[in-house]
């Protein structure tokens, strides 16, 4: 009876697995890791699968492997002036005061500052697997299962069936490959490890154990990797030149652990030495067999993956991946909708593999690198990039991996304090355009982005929204407070008093990254006014009278950003100076549509038919993040259609075969900025009720999403027909008033929570109701 029991298991998961329809697929091996690989990753270690047949090469990542920063052979005074600058910001401010505009290149000649030693993320190393075989190869298929995290590579050699599978543990802390044949005995291979030569390497193999150790020539960082080979059957030797080779095991599998010396902390941003930190996970894990630490990682990861799904509605698509994104909008909307539901998912898969507590946050590439310079650093930019990392990150109930945002933010705020005084002069905190591992909160002299002063502001209106969403007081008062107080003293102390009318502005101010320089532009004032907004509320909430009252005074004269100009546009900058041609790929003064809620489809129609117009003339183009941003915007103007166009746009054009969002080159903020866009399309919570398909594209016409999430804590299930809601269910964390917005009340419906008939309020499509604590409200449509 077991084992009829577990054939069915087996038969029933392979059902499953063949359906595939949240895997991504290829039948070859990578042979190019930007396009082709596949990323696994714990938070802190990633990896790209490249599956070789004869040799595979596993690329390894650890998130603190940086060059520049304290230590660097270049230099390093984080982006800081030696002395106070103040005196140019406020002469220039002047400048701008009789001229109305100045040029970047002016600014910067006057601001900017060369960056010395700010360094890039680096790529760790790679694990290599020499196999031993010969033969043809057959059936291959490399593959990525994002619903259990779990990467496999599988061929058919000399009659043997050879299998791969890769995963990432967070709660082992190691990368694990495991190779299986479908025959004893057949498992023959040698293993090394490899890291690039900007460094000192101290390779070793011994009892089973590969190691490199060393230093990063431009720093001194140390670093440690390390690899256990273990195996079921055969030998295992240690080997020459620093290999252990494996001989007629029936299994095999290699754990690999890496870390730095490296510890978030300023002003040295050191810690501990790396190795026993490595060889102590090695250890705990070795205990546990294979299948042990599967299930754990499985466990762990699909407790979060699992929180959510999606389904348009399509049979699962038996198709390499590259395939399925090639034929895109060419007419089989299975296929399509299927593409764009794995795409959703994989924003998702991305976000839990490249962020969980402990370590650093997502950065341009989440955790994956293989370059020693990469595009941009593989930095933070903080002008729209990290802040998009985490966009999915609450709505698609993921909550927990903002944390290693909050430790990175929080970290800012002591040299980010030093920026403000010595760049501005003013207390409070604040950073420019982008930051490093290293607290880089200067300048950088790059004349049409180096001047962003108002990311401290946006990044400190992060900890609000995660508050909005849990409704964790203990995170407000802890978290939240002091980062925003400090954010909000930075700008109390820097606006000034525009002449042209009194009121308080930016300047110097740049609208991300083009226009010239001007007092007041639009997204400076709205993430001034979004902060501020906020402080005034937490403030009240936390009785902290005295700063909320300063900057409630200060709101009340802040000039807030919002004016619709000569063509009907939401003007870029306080003088009306758009041009109807410009296709910029930043959309920055819509910052106030999305992410924030200053413009609302229902509170504020005029400014939202002007954002319309604004990014009706902005174009469907741009780079992947920009065509990620733009889904999230046209989603809020409540028009679905638009925003899935969006969203086709980047699955053709800003997409890899291997689904990685292209900027180009590889970024991975536009798969987490459409993801979230996607998200955005089916549930909205921004403007104090619940829009349940607010933006559904007529192409979805039916289909079903579980285990979204709404501010105030609150999850919600949607089922649609013939893209009308049929069915909602909502669970509150806590008993509260809430008011829904949904054409299912437009037609016959019941309510009810278990047995219990609920009474609303309202008429219409928006209804209120008192929603009990923790249980589920259901709302139907009556036949
Ligand atoms: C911003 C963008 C660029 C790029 C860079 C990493 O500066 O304007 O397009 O995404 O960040």
């Amino acid at each position: 009876m077991r084992w009829l029991l577990s054939i069915v298991a087996a038969i029933l998961v392979s059902v499953h697995a063949q359906a595939g329809s949240l895997t991504i697929r290829f039948d070859a091996p990578a042979s190019d890791w930007e396009r082709e690989a596949l990323p696994i990753g714990n938070g802190a270690m990633g990896a790209m699968i490249v599956g070789g047949v004869d040799e595979d090469r596993l690329q390894f990542n650890e998130k603190t492997l940086w060059t520049g920063g304290p230590g660097s052979r270049q230099g390093y005074d984080f982006g800081w002036p030696e002395r106070s600058i103040a005196g140019n910001v406020a002469k220039v401010a002047r400048e701008l005061d009789k001229k109305g505009s100045l040029a970047p290149d002016y600014i910067a000649s006057k601001l900017g500052r060369k960056a010395r030693g700010y360094g890039d993320y680096q790529s760790f190393g790679e694990l290599v697997l020499l196999m031993n075989g010969a033969g043809e190869i057959s059936e291959y298929r490399r593959e990525l299962d994002l619903e259990r995290g779990v990467g496999r590579v599988s061929y058919v050699r000399d009659g043997v069936k050879y299998t791969r599978e890769y995963f990432a543990s967070y709660p082992d802390g190691v990368i694990i490959v495991h190779l299986t044949a479908d025959q004893p005995h057949r498992i023959n291979f040698r293993a090394r490890l490899a890291v690039p030569d900007n460094r000192t390497a101290e390779y070793s193999a011994h009892a089973g154990e590969l190691s490199v150790v060393g230093a990063l020539n431009d720093n001194g960082l140390k670093y440690a990797a390390a690899a256990w080979v273990l195996t079921d059957g055969g030998s295992r030797s240690d080997l020459n030149n620093a290999q252990i080779g494996v001989v007629g095991a029936n299994s095999a599998w290699v754990v690999l652990a890496a870390a730095t010396n490296y510890r978030l902390q300023y002003p040295d941003y050191r810690g501990a030495e790396p190795l026993p930190a490595v060889r102590q996970r090695l250890n705990r894990a070795s205990e546990l067999s294979w299948a042990r630490l599967s299930e754990r990682h499985i466990a762990d990861y699909s407790q979060l993956f699992g929180r959510m799904t999606l389904d348009l509605r399509v049979a699962a698509v038996d198709m390499p991946t590259p395939q399925l994104v090639k034929q895109y909008g060419s007419g089989r909307a299975d296929y399509d909708r299927a593409l764009e539901s794995l795409y959703f998912q994989f924003g998702r898969y991305l976000l839990i593999a490249s962020s969980r507590a402990g370590s650093l946050p997502a950065n341009l590439q989440g955790v994956w690198n293989n370059f020693a310079t990469p595009p941009w650093n593989a930095d933070y930019h903080v002008n729209i990039n990290l802040q998009m990392n985490y966009w999915p990150a609450l709505p698609t109930n993921l909550a927990e991996t903002t944390l290693p945002l909050y430790d990175f933010i929080d970290s800012l705020l002591e040299p980010g304090g030093q920026a403000a005084r010595r760049v501005s002069g003013a207390g409070g905190w604040t950073l420019f355009l982008n930051t490093n591992v290293w607290g880089y909160t200067g300048l950088i002299d790059w004349p049409t982005a180096f001047w962003q002063p108002e990311a401290g502001a946006w990044l400190a209106s992060e900890y609000y929204e995660q508050y909005r969403y849990t409704k964790d007081e203990r995170f407000l008062r802890e978290r939240a407070w002091p980062v925003m107080k400090g954010a909000a003293q930075y700008w109390l102390d820097t606006l000034r008093v525009d002449p042209r009318d009194g009121k308080l502005v930016v300047t110097p101010s740049f609208s991300p990254e083009h226009g010239q320089f001007t007092a007041g532009a639009a997204m400076s004032q709205q993430i001034v006014f979004e902060l501020f907004t906020g402080v005034s509320e937490v403030g009240a909430q936390l009785g902290e009278q005295g700063f909320t009252a300063k900057v409630q005074a200060a709101l009340r004269q802040l000039d807030p950003g919002l004016r619709v100009g000569g063509w009907g546009q939401l003007q870029e900058w306080k003088q009306d100076l758009d041009e109807r041609d410009n296709q910029h790929r930043h959309i920055s003064h819509l910052y106030a549509l999305h992410p924030s809620n200053q413009i609302g489809a229902f509170n504020t129609p005029e400014y939202a038919a002007a954002a319309r117009q604004s990014l009706e003339a902005r174009g469907d183009g741009g780079t992947g993040w920009s065509r990620a941003w733009k889904i999230n915007q046209w989603a809020r103007l409540l028009d679905g259609d638009r925003a899935h166009r969006l969203l086709g746009e980047q699955l053709k054009h800003s997409t890899l075969p291997n689904l990685l969002d292209t900027h180009p080159p590889f970024q991975i903020d536009g798969n987490f900025g459409a993801t979230a866009g996607i998200a955005e399309m089916l549930l909205q919570s921004h403007a104090g009720e619940l829009h349940v398909l607010p933006a559904l594209p007529s192409a979805w016409s039916s289909g079903e999403v579980k285990g979204l999430r709404a501010r105030s804590d609150i999850s919600v299930d949607i089922r649609w027909n013939d893209g009308k809601a049929q069915e909602i269910q909502l669970r509150s964390g806590s008993q509260q008033t809430v008011t829904i917005r949904s054409d299912i009340f437009s037609r016959s419906f019941a309510i009810t929570a278990g047995e219990q008939e609920i009474q609303t309020s309202g008429d219409g499509p928006v209804r209120s109701f008192v929603a009990p604590a923790g249980r589920v409200v259901q709302i139907i449509q009556r036949p």
